[in-house]
């Protein structure tokens, strides 16, 4: 049994990203993160909070995350006896909402236990590879020739697929340049919410690109709009914001919102119920990827180790680091393979080591909480 921690620390961190990240909802240049630092003894174990600067992807913020572990999530983890990684879920589900400081939590809980037991994350949660399909999410750019440039690059560094980011005004036209000029490149699009049902007609025109999905197109909580949609167009519809648990999974399947699910785990509410997710569409043979994001190699390092269930049959949002950033606080850097892979890194837990100086300098606040 996993011995009481002893504290938990919270870091909130500043990363200036190589370039703006834009996406329908808005520009990233610097990511805000919070990252948790879950101490026992000499073991520790550390999870990565997704949520964003602002209420943008979804309702959670770095702010309102902080508040709700701190206020109510470590209070519900230390009243009894410390749970286990597939208990943190139950204990924390008196609080509704706030799926990703839930699964920040069970995140350095999860870890916490691997580095203690002496195994790996991605055997933990009952993963077959050693290794995962790279793909990139490139954003909205301000001509064609930059996202053509960007495009060019990512398929020379040799990711295994391509995300290119939609809105209306930025949709259509991009779409077609960048089929063009790649035939047969494994491409998506991914609209962050950004279009209504009766844009369908429009939508319908990314039928001729052979496009592997369209990611999101409707309202982040429209299921049964994006059912309507589905049966309107030949490209498969895949969910993000929309799924954020392994319920509403479940419902959006039971009316066909989509053929494809983009499983995040901060968005779901943790490890536990994105294996869940997983578990249940591979049970569909309804195919899953694994989501970012723009993680630090934290949470990145969480996601390599989700995407080796077997159920990860498409390549991720998982690119390497030096795509984001130029240092990262967790080593080493997760590298791009010549097979357009990343590799399970072999060490305990997330199998990553956090480096100290990095975390000082991008660090803007810090606290502690006593377990
Ligand atoms: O981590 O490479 C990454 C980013 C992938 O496009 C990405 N994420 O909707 O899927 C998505 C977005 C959400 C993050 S926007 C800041
Ligand atoms: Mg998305």
């Amino acid at each position: 049994m996993m011995a009481h921690p002893d504290l938990l620390e919270g870091y909130v961190i500043e990363l200036p990203l190589r370039r703006p990240f834009v996406t329908s909802f808005g520009e990233e240049r610097t990511k805000r993160g919070l990252l948790l630092r879950l101490v026992a003894g000499d073991v520790e174990g550390w999870g990565e909070c997704v949520a964003g600067m602002g209420p943008w992807f979804s309702s959670e913020t770095v702010e309102t995350a902080q508040h709700v572990i701190r206020a109510f999530g470590v209070p519900l983890l230390r009243q009894q006896r410390w749970p286990s990684p597939g208990e943190v879920q139950a204990r924390l589900a008196p609080i509704r909402g706030h799926p990703m400081a839930k699964a920040a939590l069970e995140a350095a809980v999860l870890d916490l236990a691997c580095r203690a037991r002496g195994i790996r994350l991605s055997q933990e949660l009952g993963g077959t590879r050693d290794e995962v399909e790279a793909g990139v999410s490139l954003g909205i750019e301000a001509t064609l020739d930059e996202l053509l440039g960007e495009v060019d690059a990512a398929v020379e560094q040799g990711y295994r697929r391509v995300k290119l980011k939609i809105k209306p005004g930025w949709d259509v036209g991009p779409v077609e340049a960048v089929r063009r000029r790649h035939p047969d490149l494994p491409l998506s699009v991914d609209a962050n919410a950004a279009y209504r049902l009766e844009d369908v007609a429009h939508l319908k025109k990314l039928d001729d690109f052979g496009l592997m999905m369209i990611e999101q197109p409707l309202c982040f909580d429209d299921l049964v709009g994006h059912a309507q949609l589905a049966g309107k167009l030949q490209t498969p519809l895949c969910l993000d914001e929309s799924i954020t648990s392994p319920h509403r999974a479940w419902e959006a399947l039971e009316i066909g919102a989509c053929a494809i699910i983009n499983i995040k785990q901060g968005r779901v509410g943790g490890p536990a119920a994105a294996v869940a997710i997983h578990d249940l569409a591979r049970s569909r043979d309804v195919p899953v990827w694994c989501g970012g994001m723009l993680e630090t190699g934290l949470g990145r390092a969480l996601n390599v180790a989700l995407a080796t269930l077997p159920g990860f049959t498409l390549p991720g949002d998982i690119s390497a680091t030096e795509r984001y950033w130029k240092e990262d606080v967790a080593k080493p850097h997760f590298v791009l393979t010549e097979r357009g892979t990343v590799v399970v890194p072999q060490e305990d837990g997330l199998g990553v080591k956090v480096d100290r100086s990095c975390l000082k300098e991008m660090c803007v606040d810090r606290w502690t909480e006593k377990l």
